[in-house]
């Protein structure tokens, strides 16, 4: 099979997001991927079709039941050929990262399970969920918002998605650094000048500042990220990159030509 995403929703009328805008619409057009949403509403149990119901314990809002989402996880299951996996997407999940991302696009995809209101019966999620997934430390109104992110980071990674092959390749995170910045037309805005050595057409040259960017901003912005890297390359910078870096640290002292 190839990448497939089911989505367990409320609100399908969101995913036109991905389906009809940009670079996914365009893979999706190319047959790259396919999309396919399944409302719990259509399995809810009562005649108001209502898919929540007040906490026990008491407090403010409501929880989604475990039962019409259950079903509407059945449905998706059984029209897939796969055993694929459940993820739901919340701020209690694991965080993203592009090693899972580009993990996700190898493969066949998933069922994306979306929350509402307060969260899902926590029964449905130790009976179905295989794996819950975060995007940062903040709070949405509801997971589709989080899947859309998931699904367009997805697909832009398959083959054949982008137009320029390589962008996919040079992104930020692949090596596991920030992206250096970018400048076009004009060469001078509001008083701004664009680095020199970038209309130098000096190849190496330009490659050379691009990645020294890259690592300063990474250090200066993200140290995690960057005590990582560091920590990945154990057996050693590579010559350029040990040079870099003291330049770095040497005009921080100095207090000029800061990268960030
Ligand atoms: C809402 C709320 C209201 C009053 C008191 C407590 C409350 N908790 C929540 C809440 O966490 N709602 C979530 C909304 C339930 C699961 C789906 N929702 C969600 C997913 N919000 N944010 C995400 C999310 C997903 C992935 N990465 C970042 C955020």
């Amino acid at each position: 099979m190839s990448l497939r995403f089911d989505v367990v929703t409320l609100f399908p009328e969101m995913f036109a997001a991905v389906t009809g805008c940009g670079i996914s619409r365009r893979a999706l057009e190319r047959g790259l991927w396919r999309l396919e949403c399944w409302n719990p509403r259509d399995w809810a149990e009562n005649a108001w079709r209502t898919v929540d119901d007040r906490p026990f314990g008491g407090g403010p809002g409501m929880v989604m039941q475990a039962k019409p989402l259950e079903r509407a996880i059945d449905a998706a299951q059984a029209a897939r050929q796969d055993r694929a996996r459940v993820i739901y997407l919340s701020p209690q999940g694991r965080p993203l990262t592009h090693r899972r991302v580009a993990e996700l696009a190898a493969g066949d995809g998933a069922i994306l399970l979306c929350g509402r209101y307060e969260g899902v019966d926590e029964r449905l999620i130790e009976r179905r969920v295989d794996e819950e997934i975060s995007l940062g430390d903040f709070v949405l109104s509801g997971g589709e918002l989080a899947a859309l992110a998931l699904i367009d980071a997805c697909v832009r990674q398959l083959p054949g998605a982008l137009n320029d092959e390589a962008s996919a390749v040079e992104d930020s995170f692949v090596d596991g650094l920030l992206d250096c910045p970018h400048y076009t037309r004009p060469e001078l805005y509001e008083g701004l000048a664009v680095p020199e050595v970038l209309l130098s057409g000096h190849h190496e040259n330009i490659r050379r500042w691009r990645r020294k960017q890259s690592l300063a901003r990474t250090r200066e912005r993200r140290p995690e990220l960057f005590a990582e890297w560091l920590a990945q390359r154990a057996r050693g910078l590579s010559k350029e990159e040990a040079q870099l870096l003291r330049e770095i640290e040497a005009e921080e002292l100095c207090g000029r030509d800061s990268a960030t």
